[in-house]
């Protein structure tokens, strides 16, 4: 029987599958820069703000394919407002996701199709449960890199059109040293 060592092949806390990081995007500030209410033109559109490991582990994307993914989010403010993600709701909305804390701090913004939101608090070794008709976006509050794992369905698709037209009600800022939601 031939053992293998687990780390050299798939090291989830540095998005590394099969011995490969995996590596599927990375966002500059450019990339979501009107997402912010002040977008900080001051600021260098080229600094990275977040980025996406993500390994499906069929070729073929079937019915009860799984899909892994890493994200990894830079301590960065946009005039006050802290580092977030696009967000998205997955176009099949009976396929949910697990989300868990590796490093860092943030939130879990999450919101129904009534436009209630919450957040939950991230924080190495939480876990969420994000229900398929549920909006999600992560930020960022700490002043660490925020790293989140994430497993969802692969036949999900993420719907990101649906959070243009349906906003998150609530942005995230540091004040006076302070997480403030708004
Ligand atoms: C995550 C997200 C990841 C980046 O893997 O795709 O955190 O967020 P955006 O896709 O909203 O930019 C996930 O929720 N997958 O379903
Ligand atoms: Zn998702």
């Amino acid at each position: 029987m031939m053992i293998i060592e687990p780390k050299a092949v798939h090291d989830f806390y540095n998005g590394v599958m099969e011995g490969k990081p995996v590596m599927k995007s990375r966002k500059l500030l450019k990339d979501i820069l009107t997402a912010y209410e002040n977008p900080d033109k001051g600021e260098d559109p080229e600094r990275v703000m977040y980025e996406v490991y993500c390994y499906e582990a069929e070729d073929k994307i079937q019915q009860g394919s799984l899909s892994w993914g890493l994200t990894v989010m830079y301590p960065e403010c946009v005039n006050g407002e802290f580092n977030f993600t696009r967000g998205h709701i997955h176009q099949d909305t009976s396929c949910g996701e697990f989300y868990f804390g590796l490093a860092g701090e943030g939130l879990l913004l999450l919101m129904d199709i009534e436009g209630n939101a919450w957040a939950e608090k991230i924080s190495p070794n939480s876990l969420h449960y994000v229900n398929g008709k549920l909006a999600h976006r992560l930020v960022n509050t700490g002043d660490q890199v925020l790293k989140v794992g994430a497993c969802w369905p692969s036949n999900a698709g993420h719907n990101y059109e649906w959070v243009e037209k349906h906003p998150f009600p609530v942005r995230v800022y540091k004040k006076n040293g302070e997480i403030v939601c708004i």
